[in-house]
C-alpha cells in the first residue's frame, strides 16, 4: 500500500528582484520537496496574488541542472571544463589567491560584485561586510534604480509615498513606464479593484502596446524618452483649465509661478510633435486627472532607463503635485517605499569598518572596469579578482563585448557563487553552489509596499549547496578578518537588525510572518511637508545635490533643465540608425532568472524583435525571419515579430535571453550602453539607436 504524501503549509517570501516582494504560502511535501506556491491572502498587499513563474517554483528549486558541488576550472576560460572539488579545497584556494593578489597589488585589486538575485537583507548584503573588513573595492550599484530614485527624490526629498493599497481607493490609476502585468502583478490587482469597486479609470503609458496597456481604459503609446514632454503638456492644460490647486501649490511647493510661466509654451501641440501622441490623447489624459482629484500615479522604473530618465521621472511626479492629488486618500504618486525602512545595517554590512577612501567602481561599467578603462578604474590599478554573488553580469550588464573580453582575461581570478551554471559562472575559475530561498533563513522588505517579512528555511538544500552567509563567513575566517557579523547566524543578524532599527524582535516577526510599517496618512501623503528642510516639493531641484546616495555628479549634469522639460540627451535615431530599441521585460523571465526553467522557456519561445509591419515591409522583412540589429557597440541576431502595437521607428526586444540563445552568442546587451546618465549614473537599457537588416 502506498502512503499518501504529507503536505504541510508554510509562509515564505519571494526573494526575487521585484517591487512586489510577495508574501508566499508554500506547500512542503513530506518535509522534503516543494509543491504549489501561492500568494498569501493574509498579507494585504500580496492579497493572494503572485505571478505564474513563482507559482511554478518547484521547477526551479528541484531543477536537475542545479549546481551541487564546488567546481574548479580545468580548461580554458569559458570552455565549460570543470572538475569537482571539496569545499575546503575551494575556500582554501580562494583565500590563497585573494591574499596573494592583495599582497602584490593592494586590496582594491579584489572586487566583490553582487546584486539582488535574492533581496534578503542578510544573504544579499552580507558580501559588503567582507568587502569593508578587507578594504576591497567598493561597488556603486547603478544597474537598476539610480535614475528612477534620483528623479523621484528630486521632487519629494524622500523615497516613499502613499500606501500602495490606496490604489484600490483611487478614481484614476496612472501606470506610467512600468509593464506591471509582467513585472509586478499586484499593481494590476489593486488598480483593477478600484475599477470594479468604484469605476476608476486606468491609464497606462508606455512605448508599445504591452500587456498592461491592453488592460487600460486609456492607453498612451509615446516615443521612447519623451515622457517629460507629455508631463509638461498635461501640466500646461491643468493650469490652463483651472485644475491646478493653487492653494496647495503655494503652501507646499517651491516655484509654482515659475513653473506655470515656463509651461506656457509647453502646449499639447508642442508635446504631440515630440511624443507622437495626438493632441486629443494629451487633452483627454489631462482632463481625466484634472477632474479626478484622487489620481494615483504609479511610476515605474522603465521610463527612467533613458538617458534623460531622472528628468522624466521628476516631470511625471510633478503632475499630481500640480493638481494637489497628494491631499486625498487614493491620490498622489508612488514609486518605491525603500526610504521608509531606515535599517541599521552595521552588522550585516560591516558599515562600522567601511573606509570612505576606498575606490567605488560602477557596477554597470563592469565591462570597462575589467578591460582596463582608466576612468572606470577611477585611475587606480586593474581588478585582478572578482567574487560574485546574486548576479549574472555576463548576460545582464551593458556593453557585453567588453564584459566578455574582461571575463576572458587569463590574469583575472573569478569566483562565482550561483544556483545554476549561468553565463557568468561558466567564465569562473571557481564555481560555488548556492542555496535557494526556501533553503535558508532571511529577512525581507517590500519596495512596492510596506511590509517587513520573514522567510525561514523550509527544506534541506540539495548536494553541498551553501548559503551566501555561510560562504562569506568561511572566507572571512580564512582571510583572517574579524567582525562580529561573521560569528552570528542569519537569525541572530536579523534579530539584531530588527531590534536596533526599532522593529521589534525576530521572534515577534516569525510569529506574525510580516510586519506592516505603513507610515501614518499625513506623513505618507507629505501633508506636513516634503522631505526637504523647507518642507517644500521641488519643481526646481538642485540636481547635483539631490539627496540620493551617490558617487558625485556624473554625465552631462550641468545641462539638466532647471524646471521639468523635454531634455534631448537620448540616443536619438539618425540616418545610419533609423530605429530606437528598448529591451523591455519578458513576462516569464526575471532579468536572466527563469531562463533555465522549462515552462518559462516554452512560453517565451525564443528571442524576437518586435517591429511595426510597415517598417518590416520597407525593409522587406517577413514575420519569423532572422534579422540583425546593431549599432557601434555590436550586433545581435533575432527573429522578426511583426506587431501593430509598436510605433514606427521603435523596436522592442523583450529580455533578457542568454547570449547563447542568439546566433554567434551575442545577446541583447551587446548593443546597450554603459555611459553614465546624469546626474548620478545608471544604465539606459531602453535608450538605444540601432540599424536593422536581414541576416
Ligand atoms: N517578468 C519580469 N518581472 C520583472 C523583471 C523582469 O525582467 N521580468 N525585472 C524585475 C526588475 S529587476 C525590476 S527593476 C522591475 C522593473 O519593472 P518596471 O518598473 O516595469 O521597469 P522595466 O521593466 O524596465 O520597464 C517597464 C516598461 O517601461 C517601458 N519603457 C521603456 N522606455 C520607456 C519610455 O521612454 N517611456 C515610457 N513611458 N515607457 C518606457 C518598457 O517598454 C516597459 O514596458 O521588474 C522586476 N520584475
Ligand atoms: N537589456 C537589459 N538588461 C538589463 C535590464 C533590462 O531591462 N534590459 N534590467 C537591468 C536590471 S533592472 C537589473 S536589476 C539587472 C539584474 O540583473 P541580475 O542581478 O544579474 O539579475 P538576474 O538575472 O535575476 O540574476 C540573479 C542571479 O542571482 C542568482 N541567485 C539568486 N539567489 C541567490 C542566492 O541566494 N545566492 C547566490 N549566490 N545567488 C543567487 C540567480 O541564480 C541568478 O543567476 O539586469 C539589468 N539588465
Ligand atoms: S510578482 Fe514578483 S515578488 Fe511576486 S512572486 Fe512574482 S517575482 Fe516574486
Ligand atoms: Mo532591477
Amino acid at each position: 500500500m502506498t502512503e499518501l504524501p504529507r503536505i504541510t503549509h508554510h509562509s515564505s517570501v519571494c526573494p526575487h528582484d521585484c517591487p512586489s516582494a510577495c508574501s508566499l504560502e508554500v506547500e512542503v511535501i513530506d518535509g522534503r520537496s516543494i509543491g504549489r506556491v501561492r500568494g498569501n491572502k493574509r498579507q494585504s498587499y500580496t492579497d493572494g496574488v503572485i505571478c505564474a513563474k513563482v507559482a511554478r517554483y518547484s521547477e526551479r528549486i528541484h531543477h536537475p541542472d542545479r549546481l551541487l558541488h564546488p567546481l574548479r576550472r580545468t580548461g580554458p576560460k569559458g570552455s565549460g571544463a570543470f572538475e569537482r572539488i571539496s569545499w575546503d579545497e575551494a575556500l582554501d584556494e580562494i583565500a590563497r589567491r585573494f591574499l596573494a593578489i592583495e599582497a602584490e597589488h593592494g586590496s582594491e585589486a579584489v572586487w566583490p560584485y553582487y546584486y539582488a538575485g535574492t533581496m534578503g537583507l542578510v544573504m544579499r548584503d552580507g558580501i559588503n561586510r567582507l568587502r569593508h573588513a578587507k578594504r576591497y573595492s567598493e561597488q556603486y550599484s547603478t544597474i537598476c534604480t539610480t535614475t528612477a530614485w534620483t528623479g523621484f527624490i528630486a521632487g519629494t526629498g524622500k523615497l516613499a509615498g502613499p500606501d500602495p493599497r490606496e490604489m484600490a481607493k483611487s478614481d484614476c490609476v496612472v501606470i506610467w513606464g512600468t509593464n506591471a502585468v509582467h513585472t509586478q502583478v499586484n499593481v494590476m490587482h489593486h488598480a483593477i479593484k478600484a475599477r470594479k469597486q468604484r469605476g476608476a479609470k486606468i491609464v497606462a503609458i508606455d512605448i508599445y502596446h504591452n500587456a498592461t496597456l491592453a488592460q487600460a481604459d486609456l492607453a498612451l503609446v509615446l516615443r521612447p524618452g519623451t515622457d517629460a514632454a507629455l508631463a509638461c503638456a498635461v501640466m500646461h492644460v491643468l493650469f490652463r483649465d483651472g485644475h491646478a490647486d493653487r492653494d496647495y501649490l503655494a503652501a507646499h511647493t517651491d516655484a509654482p509661478d515659475e513653473l506655470e510661466a515656463h509651461l506656457a509654451t509647453r502646449t499639447p501641440e508642442w508635446a504631440a510633435a515630440i511624443t507622437g501622441l495626438s493632441v486629443a490623447e494629451i487633452e483627454e489624459f489631462a482632463t481625466l486627472i484634472g477632474t479626478r482629484k484622487k489620481s494615483f500615479f504609479r511610476l515605474g522604473y522603465g521610463f527612467a532607463r533613458q538617458r534623460n530618465g531622472a528628468v522624466a521621472m521628476h516631470a511625471a511626479l510633478c503632475v499630481p503635485t500640480v493638481t494637489g492629488a497628494w491631499q486625498y486618500e487614493g491620490g498622489g504618486a508612488f514609486h518605491s517605499n525603500s526610504g521608509i525602512y531606515k535599517w541599521r545595517k552595521s552588522l550585516i554590512e560591516g558599515l562600522d569598518v567601511a573606509d570612505p577612501k576606498v575606490r567605488r567602481l560602477d557596477q554597470s561599467q563592469i565591462g570597462r572596469v575589467l578591460t582596463g578603462d582608466a576612468q572606470a578604474l577611477r585611475q587606480g590599478g586593474a581588478v585582478r579578482a572578482l567574487f560574485i554573488q546574486n548576479t549574472n553580469p555576463v548576460s545582464v550588464a551593458p556593453e557585453q563585448e567588453l564584459v566578455k573580453q574582461g571575463f576572458a582575461r587569463e590574469d583575472l581570478f573569478t569566483v562565482v557563487h550561483e544556483q545554476f551554471m549561468t553565463e557568468t559562472a561558466a567564465m569562473a575559475d571557481i564555481v560555488l553552489p548556492a542555496t535557494q530561498f526556501m533553503e535558508h533563513d532571511d529577512l525581507y522588505q517590500g519596495g512596492g509596499h510596506q511590509h517587513i517579512m520573514w522567510g525561514g528555511k523550509l527544506v534541506e538544500a540539495p548536494g553541498e549547496c551553501r548559503s551566501n552567509h555561510e560562504v562569506i563567513c568561511a572566507l572571512a575566517q580564512r582571510l583572517g578578518v574579524d567582525h562580529r557579523g561573521f560569528t552570528m547566524t542569519p537569525r541572530e543578524l536579523a534579530d539584531w537588525t530588527l531590534r536596533e532599527s526599532g522593529r521589534g524582535t525576530l521572534d515577534e516577526l516569525v510569529a506574525n510572518d510580516f510586519l506592516d510599517i505603513q507610515p501614518d496618512f499625513r506623513t505618507a501623503h507629505y501633508l506636513d511637508g516634503f522631505g526637504y528642510r523647507d518642507r517644500k516639493f521641488r519643481f526646481k531641484p538642485d540636481w547635483p545635490k539631490v539627496p540620493n546616495a551617490n558617487a558625485g555628479p556624473t554625465g552631462p549634469y550641468e545641462q539638466m533643465p532647471a524646471l521639468p522639460d523635454q531634455w534631448d540627451v537620448i540616443e536619438a535615431a539618425d540616418d545610419s540608425h533609423p530605429f530606437r530599441l528598448a529591451t523591455s521585460p519578458a513576462r516569464n523571465f526575471l532579468n536572466s532568472t527563469f531562463t533555465e526553467t522549462p515552462s518559462s522557456l516554452k512560453k517565451e519561445g525564443g528571442p524576437t524583435l518586435m517591429l511595426h509591419p510597415d517598417d518590416a515591409a520597407k525593409l522587406d522583412i517577413v514575420a519569423g525571419q532572422e534579422i540583425i540589429v546593431g549599432n557601434r557597440r555590436g550586433s545581435v541576431h533575432l527573429a522578426a515579430a511583426l506587431f501593430e502595437g509598436v510605433v514606427r521607428g521603435v523596436v522592442i526586444a523583450e529580455s533578457i535571453w542568454p547570449n547563447a540563445a542568439h546566433r554567434h552568442g551575442r545577446g541583447i546587451n551587446t548593443i546597450t550602453g554603459a555611459d553614465s546618465p546624469a546626474p548620478f549614473g545608471g544604465a539606459a537599457f531602453h535608450d538605444n539607436k540601432v540599424w536593422i537588416r536581414k541576416a
